[in-house]
């Protein structure tokens, strides 16, 4: 009776479903396209904020058809040019545009030795730039490809420094009051070179002329920055701090273990890469959240914290790990063992990387917070399109692919070389040293 009623209802049916599945066919072969080749690739050296930005542009032999991808490695920013342009462009001449994971893996064995900063970067930058083309293609924005928003906007997290702690508790409550839920909070300590604030006035009496930091003076400031903040803040904010490897392990142990009671959302790089090993310590003594990962070049770096939850969040750089491409993966991998991501988003990251950030936090379940970036007038003149930073929320460009177009007229009139406000910047992008009191050089 009811295989009768079945029958008759497919045989009033217009289509049997083998028709219809042939009907489709039909219909997708006829809208097939060919595969955009790439006719060149070009990097844009730009400094629009002072910082130098690197960004690639793929062309395909499609009219109008090109993307582009952020290859930023602020420090040596001029060697990702020769990377990209010399090395990894002979190379993808004529290649199908539309077969990333493919033309990834191939650009990253090509080298044979890998992993460095500036041959990942200049991966990033192709890789990115085909996900952009892939959006133009398909008319969608990169977040719909990877399979479209798990959340409207992405949370950000704001700095607020200062050399004193009552500027960067005013600096916190200025971003409060604009929507913020997460802050940064950074101190200067009294003459020295602290990470993320001002120096302060005090003078310290070291055996050498150059800039400096003890460790014990840091840690003793940020501990009553923390107290501050807590009392003055609140207990609803979330308070994150970035010790940027300023530290030896055993400190960093106790620095998790004592931070604990201020609840912090995140304690960030307490240690170095080198030093990944000292996480199952700091792990087995107190429950601080832990996130690492700017400086990580490697599988080999990523792979273990996240395999035996060492860390909370991982906060890789996505254009120095290689791009969208492997960070996607490195997303999955994290969302399976419980750690969040909290991709790298400072002023080095170009507003091509950030908008490939946020297309990650859109679109990954295990997403955590975004470092927040508000846009100079510079920056926005450069990459028209840039995504939008409202209330402590990154939203994405609805625009197809990364929904931003580079001007480059525009960004040749910031060269690499020259500060925000044009003044001549030396050390060839980078950083200078900083040294203990009796001269022993530290990591920055
Ligand atoms: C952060 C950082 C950065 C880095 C910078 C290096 O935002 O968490 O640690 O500010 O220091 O990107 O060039
Ligand atoms: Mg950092």
């Amino acid at each position: 009776m009811k295989r009768r009623s079945l029958l008759a209802l497919a045989a009033a049916a217009p289509l049997t479903p083998r028709a219809l599945d042939a009907q489709q066919q039909a219909a997708r072969a006829t809208r097939a396209l060919p595969s955009p080749k790439i006719r060149d690739v070009q990097v844009i050296a730009t400094a629009p904020a002072g910082l130098r930005l690197a960004v690639v542009k793929v062309i395909t032999d499609q009219d109008g058809l090109y993307g582009y991808g952020c290859a930023t490695y602020t420090q040596r920013a001029d060697l990702v040019v020769p990377a990209v342009e010399r090395y990894l462009k002979p190379f993808l001449l004529g290649k199908p545009a539309d077969r990333i994971d493919d033309l990834w893996q191939a650009m990253y064995n090509s080298s044979y030795w890998r992993n460095g900063p500036v041959l990942n970067n200049g991966i990033s930058g192709v890789d990115q730039a085909l996900w952009d083309i892939k959006g133009r293609m398909a008319n969608m924005p990169v977040y719909q490809l990877l399979g479209g928003k798990c959340r409207e906007a992405a949370d950000c997290y704001a700095h607020a420094s200062g050399a004193e702690i009552p500027q960067v508790i005013e600096s916190a409550k200025k971003y409060m009051a604009q929507g913020y839920r997460h802050i940064r909070v950074q101190v200067g300590v009294p003459g020295m070179a602290g990470y993320g604030s001002g120096a302060g006035a005090a003078a310290v009496k070291a055996l050498h002329s150059g800039r400096v930091f003890e460790p014990e003076a840091y840690i003793r400031r940020a501990f009553q920055l923390f107290e501050a903040a807590r009392k003055e803040l609140g207990d609803e904010i979330e308070l994150l701090h970035d010790v940027h490897e300023r530290i030896s392990p055993i400190q960093a142990v106790k620095f998790c273990k004592d931070a604990e009671k201020f609840r912090l959302f995140f304690v960030e790089d307490p240690v170095s890469p080198e030093d990944i090993a000292w996480f199952r310590h700091i792990r087995q003594q107190c429950a601080t959240p832990l996130a690492m990962g700017e400086l990580f070049n490697s599988p080999h770096e990523w792979n273990p914290l996240i395999a035996e939850r060492l860390i909370d969040y991982i906060r890789i750089h996505v254009s120095q790990a290689g791009g969208l491409t492997p960070c996607r993966k490195i997303a999955a991998f994290g969302e399976l063992f419980g750690v969040k991501t909290a991709w790298h988003g400072p002023g080095d990251v170009s507003p091509v990387g950030h908008a490939a950030n946020v297309a990650l936090d859109l679109a990954c379940y295990n997403f955590g917070v975004q470092e927040g970036r508000q846009f100079n007038e510079r920056e926005r003149e450069v990459f028209p399109g840039l995504p939008r930073l409202e209330n402590g929320y990154f939203w994405a460009t609805e625009a197809p692919g990364w929904g931003i177009e580079v001007d480059e007229k525009a960004a040749a009139k910031y060269p690499f070389g020259f500060g925000e406000q044009g003044e001549r910047k030396d050390l060839n992008g980078g950083w200078g040293e900083i040294r203990r009191l009796d001269g022993t050089i530290i990591k920055q």
